[in-house]
């Protein structure tokens, strides 16, 4: 029961001129692909969590066997990440916030101008690779927060509601060293209908 690579919901190309084809292909086909390769060989060394949940390997990353704890935690988390990264693109998505998650946004940033500058600064801030994320805390609030390498924000008990991969691999291709202007430009693909799908799941 090893771990696929989840296909793209959409072609390489579908992302122009905001996520350029060939960062597409090398980020999902090669990237990913080594993430999900590399935490199968991880299990492969102890079959008895073969039935475990990629979610349910990372929730419980202290306890599982020492020697594969750092593996499922940088190629586990990056699995999940990227899983959920492809689904809350879209090309032509270049909306405001509908829905539930306008309210969001609204009650807890005060307007969604507010929430992305934020969103940007917090992304732009975090040193080195990361990502940048919009939660929903165990406490029930709403948080931006930034995490370090693949570390996943469900290792602190936080739903993932929406978040932007800012490893220069997602950007360097076309941005090269300007990460704001990528951060600024991903809104553009964002697909609102998928995040408020996770924001009804993150009160489940
Ligand atoms: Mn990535």
């Amino acid at each position: 029961m090893a771990f696929e690579l989840p296909p793209l919901p959409y072609n390489y190309d579908a992302l122009e001129p905001y996520i350029d084809t060939q960062t597409m292909q090398l980020h999902h086909d090669q990237h990913h692909q080594a993430y999900v390769s590399n935490v199968n060989a991880a299990l492969e060394k102890h079959p008895e969590l073969n039935s475990k949940s990629i979610e349910e390997l990372i929730i419980n990353i202290n306890s599982l066997p020492k020697d594969i704890q750092a593996t499922v935690c940088n190629n586990g988390g990056g699995h999940i990440n990227h899983a959920m990264f492809w689904q809350i693109m879209a090309p032509h998505a270049d909306g405001e916030p509908t829905g539930a998650i306008a309210d969001v946004i609204n009650d807890n940033f005060g307007n969604f101008e507010n929430f992305k500058q934020r969103f940007n600064d917090s992304g732009v801030k975090q040193f080195g690779s990361g990502w940048v994320w919009l939660v929903r805390t165990p406490e029930n609030r709403f948080e931006i927060i930034s995490t370090h390498n693949q570390d996943s924000p469900i290792t602190s008990g936080s739903f993932p509601i929406m978040g932007n991969d800012v490893w220069e691999h997602a950007y360097y291709l076309k941005y090269q060293n300007r990460r704001p202007e990528y951060l600024k430009q991903w809104w553009n693909v964002v697909n609102w209908d998928e995040i408020n799908k996770r924001l009804q799941i993150s009160m489940h």
